[in-house]
C-alpha cells in the first residue's frame, strides 16, 4: 500500500512504457514468454476488432446500443487473463475484454444490446456475472459471493478469488463504499478493479474524488495500488499479486488502473460536446495495443508475418460477429415474462395474459382492416 501524502504524485505502476520498453517492477516481478506477449498482443486486437464492429453494428440498427472498451483494452485483458479458471469476476457493462478472457463469444455479448435476451451467458459456466448496469451494485454482489466462498472453505492457494470492475463514476456510489466496507470487515477473498477512465458520461474525474481513488482504500483499511491501465503487462502483474493475496486469506485490494476512455461513453452519447479534443491525442499516444506491437518489434520477438496474421484474424472476427449478429433470433414476446420468477406468480400471469390480449388485439385489428 502507498503511504504517500496528497500533495506527492502518486505513484503509477507500469511495466512496459508508451514507447514499448520493458523495464519491470522491483514489487511486481513478471516473467513472461515472448509467446505469451503475442498473445496478449492478439487479444487486444481482437477485442478491439469486436468492439468497433459492435459500434458499427449500433450504427446501422442492428443494435439499440453499445459500451465501446475503446482505450481500456490493456486494462481488461491484463486483469481477465489473470483470473483462473476457480475465480469469479462479476462485471459492469463495459467489460468486453474480460468477457473475452472468460470464454465468452462476442455474439452472446451482443444479445442483450440487441435487445433479443435478457442477460447473455451462464455466470456459472464462465466465471462471469451478467452485466449489470445499477452502477456499483456488482462490488455488493461481488463482496457477498467473496464472502460465501470465504464460509464454504473455497479459499488457500488452489481456491478462488472474486474481482469485481467498476468505474470511476461508480466510487461515489453508496454501494461501492458499502462493500469496501464489507469486504474489509470480513477479509473478504475479493479484488476491486476499477477502471478510471477519466469519465463518467460527461462528468470528469475531479467531480468524483478530491484523492487518487487507489487511496481511499487506506481509509477501509486494505490496500490499494494505483496500476497503468494502458500497460497489459502491469495490469496482468498487479492484478494476478491482487487476487493471489486474496486467496491466501489477506482480504480485498483496490486496484486503480488509470486509462482513458478513447470513444464516447455509449453509442447515444456525443463526447465532443464536453471534452476537448487535445485530451484525446495525448491519450493515444499512449495507445495500449501500440506499446505492446513497439516491444515485439524492437525487442525482436514477432515478424510481420505474425502482425499480418493477426490482422487477418481481426477482419475475419469482425466479419463472423456482424453474421452472427444478423441472425440472432427474435424471442417470442411473451417470453419477456419468464424468467422474471422461478415459481409460478399471479401478478406475472396476470400480466402476460393482458399482454398477450394486447398482442391479439393488432390480429382482430389487421383481420378487421381487410374486411
Ligand atoms: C445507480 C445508477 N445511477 C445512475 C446510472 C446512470 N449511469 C449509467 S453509466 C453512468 C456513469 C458511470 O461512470 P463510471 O462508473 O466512471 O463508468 P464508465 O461508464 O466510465 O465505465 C451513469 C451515471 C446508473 N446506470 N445506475
Ligand atoms: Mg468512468
Amino acid at each position: 500500500m502507498s503511504d504517500t501524502t496528497a500533495h506527492e504524485e502518486p505513484e503509477l505502476i507500469q511495466l512496459l512504457t508508451p514507447e514499448g520498453e520493458l523495464t519491470g517492477h522491483p514489487d511486481y516481478p513478471l516473467e513472461i514468454s515472448a509467446e505469451e506477449i503475442r498473445a496478449l498482443y492478439r487479444d487486444l486486437v481482437l477485442v478491439r476488432r469486436v468492439d468497433s464492429e459492435a459500434v458499427s453494428l449500433q450504427r446501422q440498427g442492428e443494435l439499440g446500443l453499445w459500451a465501446s472498451l475503446l482505450g481500456q483494452e490493456a486494462a481488461q485483458i491484463g486483469s481477465g487473463r489473470a483470473l483462473t479458471e476457480r475465480d469469479m469476476a462479476f462485471p459492469s457493462y463495459r467489460e468486453h475484454g474480460v468477457a473475452w478472457c472468460r470464454g465468452i463469444e462476442p455474439k452472446e455479448l451482443l444479445g442483450m444490446f440487441r435487445g433479443v435476451t435478457n442477460g447473455g451467458w451462464d455466470p456459472h459456466e464462465h466465471g462471469l456475472h451478467l452485466y449489470t448496469i445499477v452502477i456499483g451494485s456488482q462490488a455488493l454482489h461481488a463482496t457477498g459471493y467473496a464472502m460465501g466462498l470465504q464460509r464454504d472453505g473455497a479459499v488457500g492457494e488452489d481456491g478462488s478469488a472474486v474481482i469485481t470492475y467498476f468505474g470511476d463514476g461508480a466510487t461515489s456510489q453508496g454501494d461501492t463504499n458499502e462493500a469496501f466496507n464489507f469486504a474489509s470487515v470480513n477479509n473478504a477473498p475479493v479484488v476491486f478493479f476499477c477502471q478510471n477512465n477519466q469519465w463518467a458520461i460527461s462528468e470528469p474525474l475531479e467531480r468524483q474524488s478530491r484523492i487518487p481513488i487507489y487511496r481511499r482504500a487506506a481509509g477501509y483499511g486494505f490496500p490499494g495500488v494505483r496500476v497503468d491501465g494502458n500497460d497489459v503487462l502491469a495490469c496482468l502483474a498487479v492484478t494476478r499479486a491482487a487476487l493471489a493475496n486474496a486467496r491466501e486469506g489477506n482480504g480485498p485490494t483496490l486496484v486503480e488502473a488509470y486509462t482513458y476512455r478513447m470513444g464516447a461513453h455509449t453509442t447515444n452519447d456525443d463526447p465532443t460536446r464536453y471534452r476537448a479534443s487535445a485530451e484525446l491525442d495525448e491519450w493515444k499516444a499512449k495507445d495500449p495495443i501500440l506499446r505492446v506491437r513497439r516491444h515485439l518489434e524492437t525487442a525482436g520477438l514477432a515478424d510481420d508475418a505474425f502482425f499480418a496474421s493477426v490482422d487477418e484474424e481481426a477482419e475475419q472476427i469482425g466479419e463472423q460477429v456482424r453474421t452472427q449478429c444478423r441472425a440472432l433470433p427474435d424471442p417470442e414476446p411473451l417470453e419477456i415474462f419468464d424468467e422474471v420468477y422461478a415459481e409460478p406468480n399471479v401478478h406475472i400471469d396476470q400480466q402476460r395474459s393482458e399482454f398477450a390480449e394486447y398482442l391479439a388485439s393488432f390480429e382482430d385489428a389487421s383481420t378487421e382492416g381487410g374486411r
